[in-house]
């Protein structure tokens, strides 16, 4: 072992003592369930409006601003919002529209606009070298190009993303397509097709938000707010509800199941929808991690969308740490006394290509460890790994530690090969672009570059708990011609990416 990887080692075995030390006397755990009042109507966020130009291309307008939210009545917690206090407008496109987002920080501070889960140039995807001063406009476009799914947007700023995401800066964003729309599925968004963006937060004496790390995987709030809403409650008007569920929080991982555990179908995960409903009890969400699910109900009857049993895949002693002990009630659903049917619900909903190991150009190999990747921390200066257009690579992904990371990837949705040596379950089976890593476990993903070379412009892979990437637990790759090199890396100027 090198003196280099030796120092390493002590450093990462002495955090995780410190991580362990940390939680006898730590955080007790949260349990909501049976004490939530559901009095509050769930906010739907509003679709944004596009205006298109005289190319056709839509064009979106967001602000981050701030503003306040009463979490407690009549204590106004300072947050950030696009367009709004708080959160943002949902933006729908389908695929092959040509979309715009004018984009303005109307804050102090500068901040980027990511599209995570978007296949999109390097210079648009609004990373952390597509930083908006305070102030300033940013205007990226590109052609939606991937199938029906369930996408979001948040800042990426480097070293501040937790804490812009966490003040509420995150937005849904729905791409919709012919194959999805040719489905009887759930889809009139507010009615029968539901945002559900799902976020923890804690509140200090004033009731301001505070971003309290007791927990290796971040700060975990103690409280939850649903589309902004605290104490959510949904009415339901119809057979058959699809909830579009979004964990848009900085670092806690929920398994969400309905109170009486009856199955949930799991419909799509964060690249688009499965090949068939998948009948399941629960569907954990790591941060930053979607799912499509349909809940079946009858007519006058309450149900009640809960977070418990986390899994984090450790041993003996993780279960108590980074808040996988703690129960929530998360969303009330009140059905009707008549429901209206949406038809009957398909036994098949999408083909989808199966990619192949053996069709790889290139294998890569990831271990996260510490807050590094690969034993380095982020440098936005230097470019970690080149991709030739056209390639699909195989990224083998190590969780090297005791305690859980996670795993995203800019531009590409990938298919996971295998998990430990096993093959994915279901739940794991379509396309992905983030993942939890459980701990000591190597995941083997599959993935194609199509297009979009820029070699001065890199996209990022990360941990997406927000603090370690903050941290440093992120690098960059750029995708080039075949025979061209990584060139220098160009900040996008703010003004025209063009
Ligand atoms: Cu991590």
């Amino acid at each position: 072992m090198s003196p280099r990887s030796a120092a390493i080692t002590v450093v990462t075995a002495l955090a995780l003592t410190t991580v362990l030390a940390g939680c006898s006397d730590g955080s007790p755990d949260v349990d909501t369930i049976g004490r939530v009042a559901f009095d509050t109507a769930l906010a739907i966020p509003p679709l944004a409006e596009p205006t298109t130009d005289a190319v056709g291309r839509l064009h979106f307008d967001l602000t981050a601003q701030t503003g306040t939210v009463d979490v407690v009545p009549g204590t106004p917690t300072e947050t950030w919002g696009f367009n709004g206090p708080y959160l943002g407008p949902t933006i729908v496109a389908a695929s092959g529209d040509d979309v715009q987002v004018d984009f303005h920080n109307g804050l102090k501070e500068p901040t980027t606009v990511h599209w995570h889960g978007m296949h999109l140039p390097a210079r648009a995807d609004g990373g952390p070298h597509q930083m908006v001063a305070p102030g300033d406009d940013w205007s990226p476009r590109w052609t939606v190009d991937q199938p029906a799914t369930t996408l979001w947007y948040h800042p990426h700023p480097h070293g501040e993303t937790e804490r812009h995401v966490g003040r509420g800066l995150a937005g849904m964003f729905i791409v919709r397509d012919e194959a999805e729309a040719a489905l009887s599925l759930p889809r009139d968004y507010g009615v029968d097709d539901i945002p559900v963006i799902v976020q923890d937060v804690r509140l200090d004496a004033d009731g301001q938000l505070v971003s309290d790390t007791r927990d290796y995987i971040g700060p975990v709030g103690d409280r939850l707010l649903v589309n902004g809403t605290v104490g959510p409650s949904l009415a339901v008007t119809t057979d058959v509800v699809r909830l579009r569920l979004l964990n848009a929080s900085p670092a806690r991982i929920y398994n969400f199941a309905l109170s009486d555990d009856r199955d949930l179908a799991l419909i799509g995960t964060d690249g688009g929808l499965l090949e068939r409903p998948f009948a399941t009890r629960a569907v954990q969400l790591s941060p930053g991690e979607r799912a499509e699910v349909l809940v079946r109900m009858a007519p006058g009857e309450r149900i009640t969308l809960q977070s418990r049993d986390v899994d984090l895949g450790g041993g003996p002693g993780l279960g108590g740490l980074n808040g996988a002990r703690d129960s929530f009630d998360v969303l009330e659903l009140v059905a009707s006394d008549a429901l209206n049917s949406v038809g009957t619900v398909p036994q098949t909903l999408v083909p989808m290509e199966r990619l192949d190991d053996l069709d790889a150009t290139g294998e890569r190999r990831f271990v996260l460890d510490g807050k590094q990747i690969n034993q380095q921390q982020m440098d936005l200066g230097r470019i970690d790994e080149v991709v030739t257009v056209g390639d699909t690579e195989v990224w083998d992904v190590r969780n090297n530690m005791a305690l859980p990371h996670s795993f995203h990837v800019h531009d590409v949705q990938f298919q996971l090969l295998s998990i430990g040596g096993d093959p994915p379950p279901p739940e794991l089976a379509g396309y992905k672009d983030t993942i939890l890593l459980r701990p000591n476990t190597d995941y083997r993903l599959i993935m194609r570059f199509t297009d979009y070379t820029d070699p001065r412009t890199p996209y990022m892979y990360h941990c997406h708990l927000l603090q370690h990437e903050d941290q440093g637990m992120m690098g960059q790759f750029v995708v080039v011609e075949p025979g061209q090199r990584a060139g220098t890396i160009e900040s996008g100027d703010t003004h025209d990416n063009h």
